[in-house]
Formats: C-alpha cells, structure tokens, sequence
C-alpha cells in the first residue's frame, strides 16, 4: 500500500469505530520542539555535555546519590514548559470528543495531551507537572522547581523534593498500569504512535491488544517516523510525522470538523 491508500483505509477503520484507544511516547511531542529519546536528533544522541547516559541520570539511584547533576540535567533536557500542542494532540481529543476515542495511553511526562483537551489521559510514566516533598508529602507545581537554583527542597520541612515521575528501576503506577491493560484489552482499535517500543513494558501493552483472538474484527495501527519491530504485527504501519498523518486522516473522517 502507498500512503495515501494507508491513510484512506485509516480513516475507514476510524469511521468504524468507537472503541479507539492511542498509546503513544516521545513523538508524539517533537512537533511540538520536545526532543525525543531515541530519535538521531534526541536526547540519547545529543548528550555530549554530560559524560553520564541519560537513562543513568534519569534512575532512581542516580537522583538519590547525584541529586543536584540529576536536577541540572532534568532542568536542562526535560523540561519544555513553553512547548504547545500539535496536531497530533489535538486530533486525539477531537476523536475523544467525538466518542470514538476512549483513552490516551502516554509514556510521556509533558502535559500536553490535557492542554489539547484530552480528559481521559494514562500517564504510565508521571508528569513533570506534580512534585512532591520525599519526607512531608507536601505537593509543589513545576515553576516552584525551576525557580530554585539547584536542588528544589521543601518550604515546610526542608526535604528533598521530587518530580512525580517514574525514573529507571522505579516501579509504574499499578492503578495507572491495570486501566491502561483494561482500556486495551477491550478496545477495537488500537492507534500506537511517537514510541521506539524499546522502553519495558511499552511492547507488552502493545501485545495485549493482540492476545485476544475473539474479536477478529479488531484494527490496528501504527505511526512511527522509524521502523520498529512491531510494525508487521499491525495492520497498517506509517512511518513518517504522527501529526500530519493525524491531520489528514482527520479530514478524511465522516465527523464535523
Ligand atoms: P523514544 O524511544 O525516544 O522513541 C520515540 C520514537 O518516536 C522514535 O522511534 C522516533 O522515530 C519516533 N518519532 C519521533 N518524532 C516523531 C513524529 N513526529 N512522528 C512519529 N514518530 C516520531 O521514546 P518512547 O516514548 O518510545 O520511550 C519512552 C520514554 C521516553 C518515556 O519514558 C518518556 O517519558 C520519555 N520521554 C518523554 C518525553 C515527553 O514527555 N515529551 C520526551 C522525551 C522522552
């Protein structure tokens, strides 16, 4: 199939449909000037300044014993309060907003997907948005951690504040983890987008769409700008940019705009 063919038969599988769920990662935010992880242009490949790789930095041992080059760095690369939606997001909570879409599911940390106006948002990974102190609980916003210099610490108790993200060897939330698997399992269409697939457990979400054989009219999709190893298990892969794929196959639709 040529991408137009990909995409007219996208959109036939989304006018089929009401039981959409998108599972997505890192591109679906480099739209909006996110860098990804993994992409030639993300974080993995543009680290020069720091001789540490970013998934040692992003762990859990990392922050305890380096807090202040972990804080420097998150500050630095993870940390893009200017960035907007694209089309991507917005599309995604147009199709919410036509009952067709039933949740996002993101590995992503960047908000955007509620500033879109997506209201059923999965965030497996956290959001740089809530921080919390680790020893009073108390709560803090994001610009409460980038106006403090370094280390943001506690205005009530003097503690070590952390974002509410999942860092490597941290465990996901398990609430967050069991509606993902649910969300699925039971939908009928599952659009993957923006995700290398590398990350545990990405891939197992992915197959549990696949497990369940009953339903053979079930449809999937994935857009990615690079091959992944999943591809072939879908019924249409797309390898190029998630927003200008989401935005054609959305003109295409039988819905108002
Ligand atoms: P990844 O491993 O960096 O993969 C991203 C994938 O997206 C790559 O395969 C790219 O080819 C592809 N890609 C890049 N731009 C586009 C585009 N415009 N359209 C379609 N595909 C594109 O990232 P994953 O999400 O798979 O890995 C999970 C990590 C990345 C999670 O822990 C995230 O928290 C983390 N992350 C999140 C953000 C964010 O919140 N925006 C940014 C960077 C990393």
């Amino acid at each position: 199939m040529n991408l137009e063919q990909k995409t007219d038969k996208f959109a036939e599988y989304i006018n089929q449909s009401n039981n959409i769920v998108f599972f997505g990662g890192a591109g679906v935010s480099t739209e909006s000037g996110i860098p990804d992880f993994r992409s030639s242009s993300g974080i993995y490949n543009k680290n020069e300044e720091y001789n540490t790789p970013p998934e040692v930095i992003l762990s859990h041992t990392y922050f305890f014993e380096n807090t202040e080059k972990f804080y420097d760095f998150y500050k630095s690369k993870m940390l893009y309060l200017n960035a907007k939606p694209n089309n991507a997001h917005k599309i995604l909570a147009k199709l919410e907003k036509k009952n067709k879409l039933k949740a996002v599911i993101t590995q992503n940390i960047d908000n955007l997907h509620q500033e879109a106006g997506s209201k059923n948002v999965i965030e497996l990974h956290g959001t740089v948005k809530n921080n919390f102190c680790l020893d009073c609980r108390k709560k803090f916003d994001v610009n409460y951690i980038i106006e403090r210099k370094n280390v943001p610490y506690c205005d009530n108790c003097g503690g070590i504040i952390k974002p509410d993200v999942v860092l490597y060897e941290e465990q996901l939330n398990y609430e967050a983890v069991n509606s993902a698997i649910n969300y699925i399992t039971k939908a009928d269409m599952l659009i993957v987008g923006g995700t290398s697939l590398a990350v545990y457990p990405a891939a197992y979400y992915v197959s549990c769409f696949f497990s369940d054989n009953k339903n053979t009219n079930k449809k999937s999709v994935i857009i990615n700008k690079t091959t992944t190893d999943y591809d072939k298990i879908f019924d249409i892969s797309i390898n190029e940019k998630i927003g200008e794929v989401l935005k054609k196959v959305y003109s295409e639709l039988y819905v108002d705009n």
